[in-house]
């Protein structure tokens, strides 16, 4: 596989992890490497142009032009791959993405909430359900404002910056956002999302591999927003299962707690200079 991914390694790409990412590294490639044929091909045609028909050999205007049809011939080529490329290839490709998510339960549903700099994470804890969400609850040491009322949310599992994931299970992330528009990104799951306020858009992804991956927001959105990264954290499901019901014990205590202060590292003034927009840990 990495014998075909020679540009993509090139210009820096992590390798892939998820299971459809290697579609869409075989159609970069190909376009990467269509592409630099495109190029070397017309910019020796140029050179050619320049010197077959410099002055000192052609003074005279010619007014009938070319005779030959291969530049036809090789333009319509062109146009032919490309249409193959983007209607054989790229559209079904992004079709199935968008159209068939995995079925109901066979997924781990996960809301993924953005703000400047940082993502937070909601997962619905050991019973499945996820805790209803309010602004009129945030605040520091509620950042998504799940209602402290709610049954179902007292095992509910918030966290900011890392994202936990068992490996070989489909993922939905359900991507909306507390402020401005930001791109949800694991370039090593081959996969995006705009974060738009107000929207829920939901993408898919299924980790083949265990191993730690980069998260970062694709959308400039704001001053912090070089600083905006996150990490993915592809566990087996064992490993998962101990992440999950630590943070879900962790999320009992604090709830039971009485009104906990926020912590040193929560409290996030805002309009803090961009010179140090840490994501929440
Ligand atoms: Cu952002």
């Amino acid at each position: 596989m990495n014998s075909l991914a020679l540009i993509n390694e090139f210009l820096g790409m992590p390798p892939n992890s998820s299971s459809h990412g290697y579609q869409i590294d075989h159609i970069l490639e190909f376009c990467h490497w269509f592409m630099g044929t495109l190029f070397v091909g017309w910019s020796a045609f140029f050179i050619f142009v320049l010197i077959r028909f410099r002055k000192r050999r052609q003074p005279g205007a010619d007014h009938l032009g070319v005779r030959s049809h291969i530049s036809t011939h090789l333009e319509f080529s062109v146009v032919l791959i490309e249409a193959v490329l983007l209607l054989g290839f790229a559209i079904p490709l992004w079709a199935k993405r968008v159209n068939q998510f995995p079925p109901g339960k066979e997924a781990l549903l996960v809301h993924v909430v953005a703000q400047q700099f940082s993502f937070n994470y909601h997962l619905p804890g050991p019973d499945g359900q996820f805790g209803r969400r309010d602004i009129s609850f945030e605040n520091n040491s509620n950042p998504l404002g799940l209602d402290p009322n709610d049954p179902a949310g007292k095992d509910d599992i918030v966290t900011a910056g890392e994202l936990h994931v068992p490996v070989n299970r489909p993922v939905v992330a359900e991507l909306s956002s507390k402020d401005v528009i930001h791109d949800f990104f694991l370039p090593s799951m081959r996969i995006a999302g705009d974060a738009i306020p107000g929207s829920l858009i939901p993408i898919w992804f299924t980790p083949v591999k265990t191993g730690t991956d980069e998260v970062i927001c694709a959308q400039l959105c704001g001053l912090g927003h070089y600083g905006m990264k996150g990490t993915l954290v592809v566990d087996t499901q064992q490993d998962y299962e101990a992440w999950l019901k630590e943070r879900a014990d962790l999320a009992r205590s604090a709830q039971s707690a009485p009104s906990p202060s926020p912590s040193p590292g929560a409290a996030q003034p805002e309009n803090k200079p961009a010179a140090s927009p840490t994501p929440g840990g």
